[in-house]
């Protein structure tokens, strides 16, 4: 049976305080954590590094999910999976050799996924899908947490899902990015979505807030809107939830 993996953004945590982050994340439910790598270049705004993957790792056994928001990530790919990333994205609109770059992933023993920002249309991945084992759709424009929510997203989310079965690349994971919180969860789970990366919006909501708290109340509205969904049809279909990964 697939399941909604909720990833809280470890740009969103308590950097002094990050080991005792991840502790209540995991209690909170956490079994994957994302990781906002920006180079200032590809985004507005530089954060994180190799460094804190490779730390972060060395503190739990769950999966971690690298988001490289940088310009010619293939010359950082050995270094992230080096540092303990499972999952790599990299971003269509950052590199003009996407295939190449997606086989690198698996080759250096990642997961390969590709991200789009809100503005790339679907098609230029739909010749590397036999490459990729998650697409990271953006909701907001990448760069900073915070952001407002970008609908037109959810519509992409439902075209891609189409676009997956219509391709025979049903396995294909879809994580959603920016602006994670109950309701934005429920329009994602509805138009195909399984990932959802949790940050300012959803998790880390102000200062202080109870974050394990708070990500064991995101899981528990999202499995709750799945079940209406998956009662009513949707979700693109019954069939995907109950299959194996
Ligand atoms: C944004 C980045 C994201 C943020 C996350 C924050 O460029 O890729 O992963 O960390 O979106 O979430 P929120 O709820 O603050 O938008
Ligand atoms: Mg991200």
């Amino acid at each position: 049976m697939r399941k909604i993996k909720i990833a809280p953004s470890i740009m969103c945590a308590d950097l002094l305080n990050l080991e005792r982050d991840v502790r209540r994340l995991e209690k909170g439910g956490a079994r994957l954590f994302h990781f906002d790598i920006m180079d200032g270049t590809f985004v507005p705004n530089i954060a994180l590094g190799a460094g804190i993957v490779k730390a972060v790792r060395a503190s739990t056994r769950h999966p971690l999910d690298t988001h490289l928001m940088i310009i010619h990530p293939e010359k950082y790919i050995r270094q992230f999976a080096d540092a303990g990333s499972d999952i790599i994205s990299i971003h269509a609109e950052a590199t003009v050799h996407l295939d190449r770059a997606l086989q690198a992933i698996k080759d250096a023993g990642a997961r390969p996924a590709v991200a789009l920002n809100p503005s790339t249309p679907l098609n230029s991945i739909r010749h590397v899908l036999d490459k990729t084992e998650v697409v990271l759709v953006m909701a907001v424009n990448p760069g900073f947490a915070g952001q407002a929510f970008i609908p037109g997203t959810v519509r992409k989310v439902a075209d891609l899902r189409k676009m997956l079965q219509e391709n025979g690349a049903e396995r294909v994971e879809i994580e959603v990015d920016g602006c994670v919180n109950d309701r934005t969860i429920a329009m994602f789970l509805e138009a195909g979505a399984n990932i959802f990366v949790g940050g300012t919006a959803g998790i880390f909501t102000k200062e202080g807030t109870d974050i394990t708290a708070s990500l064991s109340r995101l899981y528990a509205n999202a499995r709750s809107s799945l079940k209406d969904i998956l009662r009513k049809g949707g979700a693109g279909s019954r069939k995907w939830w109950t299959q194996k990964n």
